[in-house]
């Protein structure tokens, strides 16, 4: 290789340059992997510049000894000549469930130099086939019984060499051996449709075993599969447990919940009540002291009698079984409160300062049968106490009967809230601060997205996305995390996946959520449901805005590289863009419910839908429309990335007839206004690339004349065109625009909300909490947060580049406003962390940039003093000067420029551009 790099020793590389952060299907070291072809992916830490990988070796193993001697008995690639570093499809030895198998990887390097193995990884495999399961489901006996307790006590006689529990539990189990919780997940497993999927959990168990008698614990709650299932069908919780034990001497035995198979459930525990809703009953005076522990097991035939009864022997729901795949639901954090106010007797308020999805843990002592009630709420009265009125049926309310017995501990156990109040009714004697802990609740994906600039407004809101954003993800994403909906909305997916992508590691979440989309297509009609599981609300057919069903995979291939997705859900695309087809007149889709929903109230029609949330201006055919079209591009691009050129001569055909029909209908050229001139009506087709050449600066003009003109720098847009509207703003060069609408304080706004105390982004521009204005009044709603992937794209300027999936090529432009002194934003991919910040000064601008080890990037660095007499350098080295451009390397070249921007392109490693005017001569 013609390298200007000095070469460097093997040594010098071997101590810097090695595999990381091993990742197999996106999760380190799985147990319960759900497929025979999983997929893996590292990456490398190294600061060097222009460094990348030539080449890998994977060695997989069935045992450590043999992997550390290098023996891959399951799969050696040998030495691959390739850069590809994330989701590489095993292709070893066939591999069968339960199979634990061990793995490393070692690169070459640009210099063609060896790195040294990566530690060692493993992955296990789950039950693969249905017929793996021999347990049968089982439930309580007794009709009406809310939160069973289960048991199975056996005996070890032997060395245990391995113990896998696997577990499902309808709606949610709690697994105990041995008197242990084991693990630390929550509301566990994730909610699915249960007729078609439900997921298990396979857990390591060696560690809470023991020689002698043993006992399985399982309490079960109602969670999704309860009264909130299917439309208030009452479904019976069930259990199924399959405990595998292999012992040293070779033998093995299993542990099965089914018929006259020793469980005994007993239906009067202390979980009196659980609903997802409306929260949880506790009544510590009916805990069963030892219920989960072997000895003495006396107590369960007292009086020669026993509340320990046999299980029923129930009906499978329906779904295939597969592990669950994904970082499960946990307790993410503690939260003191900040303040606790008395606003009437006997009643305390908590304030968290932030809201959030979860609920507190209590810490009381006092008389037997007193009983303690927390409510949960987003807002208070003017009276201090809280106010629950926009939870619409939603009771939110634990409740926490003592058995009096020293110091009592409580937290939910099925049931989850979005608060940031908590009303303490008939807490015994006084209570402390610390009665009561937030304890913050959700899906446990890694955070992979910091945003931080010189505005305090844009800050906060960026935490308040991130916040909310979080606030939302339960083994789904859902729309709320408090009334009585939080669901996953594929209509608020269309715009905040982005922003959740950028924020948050979703590909595991997404990667099972998108099976949840595929669950609600009809086999006739193809068509899918607006929510996902289809639960309550939204319908089937969905609002054609749903295209997170195409968008979320095609994040996962950008951000991810994740191309199995698409080919997986190819098929299902296909299905729903006919079903689309088939309701569309001319090529104009011939149905609407929700369109550019919740706008400003202003803007939307009154006594529409969701409390008058559908748009008074912009023609809901128009949004349809535009996504079908919308779909036929994206499924152009995932057709020829999948090798099926027909496919996409097809969907680029489909695509040039839909432009077509929409500008005949929706576009006046005499006044270059879409529809009703509504500032989406004309975003819209602009973010989507249809308005006819040459006409997309008056149809900007008549954007910025709406926002500046007739709006006062207000936007009027709904959930959908608010991402557009600030993309293509920032994209026509005005920024200013953009940037007067992202800090805007007054109502319609962010700030507006921010004004108002929220910590959290609403669902809608108004501050509504009472009456009927509450319908649809949620507080914690991530839709509007769609600003926060503006942040990382337009002001931190992070940008996937489609040439180079999974960051593997990188875009860095950022749009700079007048304004704003500095930014800075990076992000945790999958081949390490992306970074861009700026800075500038009156006469200087200072961009650093951080490009991860084996990827590329394309930098823009804006003439933002003046196209020739600016100096642009490279630490010491001037890159442009007079209008000219000089200096290549192999990691840094200049690759053309515009009338803005300077473009460069870089290998990985850290970056450091200036620009400054030229003064003088
Ligand atoms: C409401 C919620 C949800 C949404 C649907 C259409 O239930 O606001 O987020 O977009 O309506």
């Amino acid at each position: 290789m013609n390298s200007t790099f000095k070469y460097k020793t093997i040594k010098d590389l071997n101590d810097g340059i090695v595999p990381v952060d091993l990742l197999c299907e996106y999760m380190r070291n799985p147990v319960g992997l759900n497929t025979v072809n999983p997929r893996f992916s590292w990456h490398v830490l190294s600061d060097e510049r222009g460094q990348y990988q030539t080449a890998y070796r994977i060695v997989v193993a069935s045992s450590k000894e043999k992997l550390e001697a290098d023996i891959g008995d399951i799969w050696d690639t040998g030495k691959v000549e390739s850069s590809k570093c994330t989701n590489i499809v095993f292709e070893g030895c066939p591999l069968i469930s339960r199979q634990l198998c061990f793995w490393k990887v070692r690169i070459w390097d640009r210099y063609l130099n060896e790195s040294a193995f990566s530690v060692c990884s493993r992955f296990e495999m789950g039950l693969l086939q249905q017929e793996d399961w021999r347990a049968v489901w089982i439930g309580s006996p007794v009709f009406g019984a809310e939160a069973p307790l289960f048991r199975k006590t056996f005996t070890i006689g032997k060395k245990v060499a391995r113990a896998r529990v696997y577990i499902s539990g309808l709606g949610y189990y709690e697994l105990h051996i041995n008197g242990r919780k084991v693990g630390d997940r929550v509301l566990d497993p994730a909610w699915t449709d249960y007729g078609k999927r439900v997921l298990y959990a396979a857990y390591a168990v060696e560690e809470y075993l023991k020689q002698g008698s043993n006992v399985i614990g399982i309490m079960l709650g109602a969670g999704w599969y309860g009264k909130a299932y299917r439309n208030n069908v009452h479904a019976v919780t069930q259990l199924l447990l399959q405990m595998e034990l292999e012992f040293e001497d070779g033998t093995a035995a299993y542990i099965l919940t089914g018929p006259e198979s020793g469980w005994k459930v007993h239906s009067n525990g202390p979980v009196t009540f659980s609903s997802i809703y409306d929260g949880e009953s506790y009544d510590a005076r009916l805990e069963i002291d030892g219920w989960d522990l072997a000895e003495p097991e006396s107590y369960l035939e007292e009086d020669g009698k026993s509340e320990w009864l046999d299980p029923l022997w129930m009906e499978p729901p329906g779904g295939r079984m597969e592990s669950q795949m994904m970082e499960p639901i946990k307790v993410i954090k503690v939260i003191k409160p900040i303040s606790l106010s008395n606003p009437k007797p006997g009643v305390q308020v908590y304030d968290l300062s932030q809201n959030i999805a979860g609920w507190v843990k209590l810490q009381v002592s006092g008389p037997r049968s007193t009983k303690i009630i927390l409510k949960y709420a987003e807002l208070l009265y003017e009276d201090g106490t809280v106010n629950q009125e926009n939870l619409r049926t939603a009771k939110a309310m634990d409740t926490y009967t003592l058995k009096g017995v020293g110091l009592e501990v409580y937290e939910p156990h099925f049931t989850f809230h979005g608060f940031r109040y908590v009303q303490v009714e008939g807490f015994p004697g006084e209570a402390s601060m610390d009665a009561v802990t937030g304890r913050f609740v959700r899906s446990s994906v890694e955070q992979a997205g910091r945003f931080h600039c010189s505005h305090a407004l844009l800050n906060k809101i960026q935490e308040n996305v991130v916040w909310t954003e979080a606030n939302n993800l339960h083994g789904v994403p859902s729309d709320c995390p408090q009334r009585d909906e939080r669901l996953a909305w594929l209509n608020d997916m269309t715009v905040r996946a982005e922003e959740a992508v950028y924020n948050f590691n979703l590909a595991a979440l997404y990667t099972k959520w998108q099976k949840d989309i595929a669950d609600t297509q009809g086999a006739v009609t193809g068509a899918i449901a607006d929510t996902a599981p289809f639960h309550r609300y939204g319908r089937r057919p969905a609002d054609p805005v749903c295209s997170s069903y195409l968008i979320v995979p095609w994040l996962m291939y950008l951000h991810y590289g994740d191309q199995r997705i698409l080919e997986e859900h190819y098929e299902g695309f296909k299905k729903w863009m006919s079903y689309l087809g088939a309701h569309s007149d001319g090529y104009i889709i011939n149905y609407s419910c929700i369109g550019d929903w919740a706008s400003p109230r202003t803007e939307s029609e009154s006594g529409s839908l969701g409390g008058g949330a559908v748009s008074a201006k912009t023609p809901g055919k128009l949004m349809s429309t535009g996504f079908y079209y919308y779909n036929a591009v994206l499924l152009t691009k995932i057709a020829r990335l999948l090798g099926k050129p027909e496919d996409a001569r097809f969907y680029e055909e489909l695509s040039g007839f839909i432009k077509k029909a929409f500008n005949d209908i929706f576009f006046n050229s005499q006044t270059c206004q879409y529809a009703t001139g509504s500032q989406a009506s004309n975003v819209f087709p602009l973010y989507l690339g249809l308005v006819p050449k040459g006409n997309e600066k008056a149809v900007m003009d008549n954007i910025v004349a709406s926002v500046m003109e007739e709006n006062n720098g207000h936007l009027t847009t709904g959930n959908i065109c608010t991402k557009y509207i600030m993309e293509v703003l920032a994209e026509a060069g005005r920024m200013d625009i953009a940037y007067l609408l992202a800090t805007q304080k007054t109502y319609p706004s962010w700030g507006y909300m921010l004004s108002r105390g929220a910590t959290t982004i609403w669902e809608r521009w108004e501050y509504l909490s009472v009456g009927d204005e509450c319908e649809m009044a949620s507080h914690n709603h991530p839709m509007y947060g769609s600003i926060s992937a503006w942040f990382y794209k337009m002001l931190g300027g992070i940008n996937v580049d489609p040439e180079g999936p999974g960051f593997e090529r990188i875009v860095i432009k950022p749009y700079i406003p007048k304004e704003l002194e500095f930014a800075t934003a990076s992000v945790k991919t999958m081949r390490g962390l992306v970074s861009s910040k700026w800075e500038k000064s009156k006469d200087l601008l200072e961009i650093q940039v951080v490009i991860p080890f084996n990827s590329r990037a394309k930098v823009y660095i804006p003439f933002i003093f003046s196209f020739t007499e600016t100096e642009i350098k490279e630490g010491n080295n001037t890159l442009w000067k007079h209008g000219k451009s000089s200096y290549k390397t192999e990691e840094l070249f200049i690759d053309g420029h515009t009338s803005d921007y300077l473009i460069i392109q870089t290998g990985s490693g850290s970056y450091c551009f200036t620009v400054a005017p030229i003064c003088g001569n």
